[in-house]
């Protein structure tokens, strides 16, 4: 497969932006390769500037669940332009989504948008803060909650493969009041609450974390969140900017049946155009401006051609109660293949449409045997994978999405790659 246009862009991209690209994994860092610069999409398909197509388990990092350029999504994107872009005013497509937003995940019954999971999640923190007038939040290490300052701390994702979990630029002041703990390790929580018993605001979590790499929460993790936060007075705030819609229609606290106070939203949310939503109880959400006291504002929070994507994709999810099936189904073809053809060279953690192939012969439980897994083996199989047309994500420590697009043949294909990869090393 020629990558000689993308190596041209690359090289024009890192004259005006940051290593050529507008988010970090992209730069394709973590596996040493020149990253493709895409053309289009179209369902399971994507097409780099060289002509390559490939068959697309990134997904957009998730939003693209119904597949790229759904017909119904597109003609509902398509109607809203032609009727403006942006007005900064309210308009009844933010009320529908809100409605639909509380009716498909009731723990939200007032929600507010923003414009991407980074602001959702920023914005979920200060109205924790504002609500129990407390100052610090645990979170987790290896989750990532986006690139908001007092988040940065042993954060995942590409904070991971980048070496600098704690970002340069964040003022020690900003972080102090960041407690880590460790996922699935309830004493490391138990700790943080005994020592500041009056003063921990909110636990936010990745109810299944999915920026080391996809790690299940153990039996019971979940529970013991939600029982260890309304016994010292701290908020839980599920971050579903990944499992929102991803899981089920109603989420990963649909899935463990566990009522979070706070939720956060991003990427399926949007149908692929920029949403965040930030949501909870009424008397928790009505400390939120012009209401309360927490300013939180956006001039583009809401805009009519996002809520137009984010709802059409939100009403076809909702439509077809046998999507969900029929993408676990895909997805467990994939894993048993992988399973089956590597052995135990390999550690798979799959849920629903989400999993990720650690190349480590132990369980992967948490961050430290997640970050035990072999990442130059990982590149190996990435790289091969591209090579044969399988585009999975650019590092270890990410998610392999399938999507509603994803034809059996598209599944057939991929299983003969990994087939064909893992029996000639
Ligand atoms: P955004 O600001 O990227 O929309 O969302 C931040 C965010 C918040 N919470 C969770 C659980 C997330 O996974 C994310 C963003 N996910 C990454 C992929 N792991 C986005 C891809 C990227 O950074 O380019």
């Amino acid at each position: 497969m020629s990558d000689i246009k993308s190596k041209e862009w690359f090289e024009r991209a890192k004259c005006h932006i940051p290593g050529g690209v507008n988010s970090p994994v992209r730069a394709f860092g973590s596996v040493g390769r020149t990253p493709r610069f895409i053309a289009s999409a179209k369902g399971s398909k994507i097409k780099d500037v060289d002509g390559n197509e490939m068959i697309d388990y990134v997904c957009s990092w998730g939003p693209a669940i119904l597949g790229h350029a759904h017909p119904r999504v597109i003609a509902a994107v398509q109607q809203a332009c032609e009727e403006g872009l942006t007005y900064g005013a309210p308009t009844s497509k933010e009320v529908l989504i809100a409605e639909l937003i509380a009716k498909l995940m009731p723990s939200m019954e007032v929600s507010r948008l923003v414009n991407s999971g980074t602001e959702a999640v920023m914005s979920a923190i200060r109205t924790a803060r504002g609500y129990t007038k407390r100052d610090k939040i645990i979170k987790f290490k290896g989750c990532y909650h986006g690139h908001s300052d007092g988040l940065l701390v042993k954060a995942g994702s590409a904070a991971l493969t980048t070496s600098i979990p704690d970002s340069a630029g964040v003022p020690k002041d900003y972080t102090k009041h960041t407690l880590i703990a460790l996922y699935n390790d309830k004493i490391s929580v138990e700790k943080l609450f005994q020592a500041n018993p009056k003063e921990i605001a909110a636990v936010i979590v990745e109810p299944v974390a999915a920026n080391m790499g996809v790690v299940l929460p153990e039996q019971g993790f979940l529970e013991f969140l939600r029982e260890i936060t309304k016994q010292y007075g701290a908020l839980l705030i599920f971050d579903e900017v990944i499992t929102g819609f991803r899981l089920g229609i109603g989420g990963a606290q649909a899935y463990y049946n566990i009522t979070p106070d706070l939720t956060t939203l991003g990427k399926i949310v949007g149908g692929g155009m920029p949403i965040g939503a930030y949501g909870g109880k009424r008397e928790i959400m009505q400390m939120v401006s012009p209401l309360g006291s927490v300013y939180q504002a956006g001039t583009l929070s809401g805009n009519p051609i996002a809520t137009a994507a984010g709802l059409e994709t939100l009403r076809i999810l909702k439509e077809d109660p046998m999507i969900y099936e029929r993408l676990e189904e895909k997805t467990k073809i994939l894993t048993k293949t992988v399973q089956k053809a590597a052995g135990n060279r390999v550690w798979i953690n799959q849920i629903g449409s989400l999993f990720s192939v650690f190349f480590t012969k132990q369980p992967v439980k948490d961050y430290e045997s997640a970050i035990s897994s072999d990442t130059n083996c990982y590149t190996d199989y990435f790289g091969y994978l591209l090579e044969h047309g399988i585009y999975i994500a650019p590092s270890q420590f990410e998610a392999v999405f399938v999507s509603d697009a994803h034809t059996k043949e598209d599944i057939d294909t991929t299983c003969k790659v990994i087939e064909s990869y893992f029996g000639d090393i």
